[in-house]
């Protein structure tokens, strides 16, 4: 799929008109498109094949060119112009968080900074706040933001990798040789990054499946063929390896490369207890090397005397104690969810009507969603005033007739950073669900960040705290929130806290939302989507509430409407 490619190549053009000071019009234009390609959930040269391409929201009649371009040629001109036109490497130093266009430019004009390492050197030397409008808190920001990116650079969000290992999994399976084929690895484990994309496979020619899959468009280079194990680079970015094994070895394999390292030394402890051998081949018995159990991952598991155990929680953090005992938890299910509490429409900075959102809704099975636009003083991504919360409210509700779902009339509501609200109470009262969030002014210290958030969740009107860290996968860290205060105050006011399923977001993240659980906070699991197409990263928090062993009873929204509305009232 070409769409990733493309999304990269818009929002480069996007920063490099930034730096050329033109029209905030264009600018925004080409952002627009970024998100649009990495939001498409089919492959973009099937859209331009049916002549669709403006079809998609945030794609122009300029955009839609050049995405044909690329599509027929490889390359487009006019992003490769605007490249040539300007000093090697400002894109790349706009990759750190901090550094805008203006800051850029000034780094390669000032200090000929072209790369990221030659910005650090410069950084760690004491030349950067030396330049005009920087400081020591700049410099030392930047080299945080190069630290952070050279931690997550060689893993990427689970959100990105999926489509493509899936693309992957799909053009084996095609193949009659292939008998049976599964992800393995931290995939099928949906760990929020990812550090290489492991497949397995069965066939009666794996010749043939090595030389396939070493040839898919995908692939941008071969690192090793073998008979029954190749690794390739793929085009985004990451390592792909496929492993052909036995059928008699299938489940063994894929509990083996499922992993995790832990668990799986764990379970090898627990067989070695019972004189049994496992490795990737089988369990065996070590006295007389009889294998008793292979073909299936639930064999193995039985072999051990355990039940079989989800992939998401095989990380040695106690499941296979519990395993033992008969006492895994049920965990939530993407079939459980009802509904999706966090979207965004038009009405401030998503790119669908209400009505869109909701049959989209509506089509992924859905009893009920919400609709929370973001609060009046965030100005920058459309908030939404009072009288037109007023106005939407009433419309949501012919959407909702027309469309034949629930729709609850929602906001995504600001905190001030007194903890203060950005809708007063009367407002407040007449919504159905509020979600608090924090947008603006992170850098508050821990102490006072904690003590916002407690005031916002001690106001009763708010039900849910949306994306209560605010990270964001490789790009910032979370704000200084203490999270384990969080979860005592969202106890005692009995606010739920939102596991928001964004991939770059997925906040809380797996060990935050088992503490909630723990300490007995309910949960939301919500998209936030910004265009009809998001409601599919609800995948992506299931996958993190299973992470953290979250059950279905616990979470809000796989609640039926009724109770989920006398929930809110309560
Ligand atoms: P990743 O790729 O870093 O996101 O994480 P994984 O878990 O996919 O790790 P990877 O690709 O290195 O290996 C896949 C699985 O294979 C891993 O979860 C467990 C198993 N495995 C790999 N190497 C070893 C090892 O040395 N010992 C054991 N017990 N298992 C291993
Ligand atoms: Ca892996
Ligand atoms: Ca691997
Ligand atoms: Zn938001």
């Amino acid at each position: 799929m070409r769409n990733l490619a493309l999304a990269r190549i818009f929002s480069e053009i996007a920063d490099m008109l930034e730096i050329k000071e033109e029209s905030i019009f264009r600018i925004s234009a080409y952002r627009r498109a970024a998100r649009a390609m990495e939001s498409l959930t089919e492959d973009v040269a099937e859209v331009a094949a049916r002549d669709d391409l403006e079809e998609i929201p945030g794609v122009g009649t300029s955009t839609a060119e050049k995405i044909e371009e690329y599509l027929e040629t490889g390359k487009i001109t006019y992003y490769e112009e605007l490249r040539a036109s300007l000093p090697p490497g400002i894109t790349t130093l706009m990759s750190v968080p901090e550094v805008g266009p203006k800051t850029a430019v000034l780094l390669y004009e000032k200090l000929g900074v072209t790369t990221i390492d030659e910005l650090e050197r410069a950084a760690r030397q004491g030349l950067v706040r030396t330049l005009p409008r920087m400081g020591a808190k700049t410099e030392e920001n930047i080299l945080k933001g190069i630290e952070l990116i050279r931690r997550t650079k060689e893993r990427l969000p689970l959100g990105q990798v999926l489509p493509h290992a899936k693309e992957i999994e799909d053009a084996l399976r095609a193949l009659k040789e292939v008998k049976a084929i599964t992800l393995a690895g931290s995939i099928r484990r949906m760990k929020e990054t990812i550090g290489d994309i492991d497949v397995l496979v069965t066939s009666s020619r794996p010749a043939r499946v090595m030389d396939v899959f070493t040839t898919l468009p995908q692939v941008q280079r071969v690192l090793a063929k073998g008979p029954t194990r190749s690794s390739v680079l793929l085009e985004v970015g990451i390592q792909a390896d496929v492993r052909v094994v036995k059928p008699e070895s299938f489940g063994a394999a894929l509990q083996y490369f499922t992993g995790s390292k832990e668990h799986n030394v764990r379970l090898r402890e627990k067989g070695v207890r019972r004189g049994l051998k496992i490795n990737e081949y089988g369990v065996f018995r070590v006295k007389d090397e009889k294998r008793v159990a292979g073909r299936t991952e639930e064999e193995v598991y039985a072999a051990l005397d355990l039940p079989w155990i989800p992939p998401e929680i095989r990380e040695g953090q106690g499941e296979v104690e519990l395993a033992e005992k008969g006492r895994l938890p049920r965990l939530v299910e993407l079939q459980d969810i009802r509904g999706d509490l966090q979207m965004h429409t038009r009405w401030s900075d998503g790119s669908d009507s209400a009505e869109a959102m909701a049959r989209a809704a509506k089509e992924r099975g859905y009893e009920y969603i919400a609709i929370t636009d973001h609060s009046q003083s965030l100005k920058f991504v459309g908030g939404v005033t009072v009288e037109e919360l007023r106005e939407h409210a009433k419309l949501v509700k012919q959407v909702a007739d027309k469309v034949g779902i629930a729709i609850l009339m929602g906001t995504e509501c600001e905190v001030h950073p007194d903890g203060s609200l950005d809708y007063p109470d009367e407002v407040l009262k007449e919504l159905d669900i509020v979600l608090a969030a924090v947008h603006t002014r992170f850098r508050m210290s821990e102490a006072e960040m904690t003590k916002r958030m407690i005031k916002a969740m001690e106001n009763p009107h708010v039900d849910v705290v949306a994306h209560p860290t605010g990270r964001l996968l490789g790009q910032r860290e979370s704000y200084s929130v203490n999270v384990e205060r969080l979860v005592e105050a969202a106890r005692r006011t009995g606010t739920v806290l939102e596991i928001n399923a964004g991939p770059e977001r997925l906040d809380l993240r797996d060990t935050q939302a088992r503490m909630a659980q723990e300490r007995g906070v309910k949960l939301a699991i919500n998209t936030d989507a910004h265009t009809r197409y998001q409601l599919r990263y609800m995948e992506f928090g299931v996958g993190t509430a299973r992470r953290g062993w979250v059950e279905k009873k616990n979470v809000i929204n796989t609640l039926p409407l009724n109770d989920l509305r006398a929930f809110l009232r309560r």
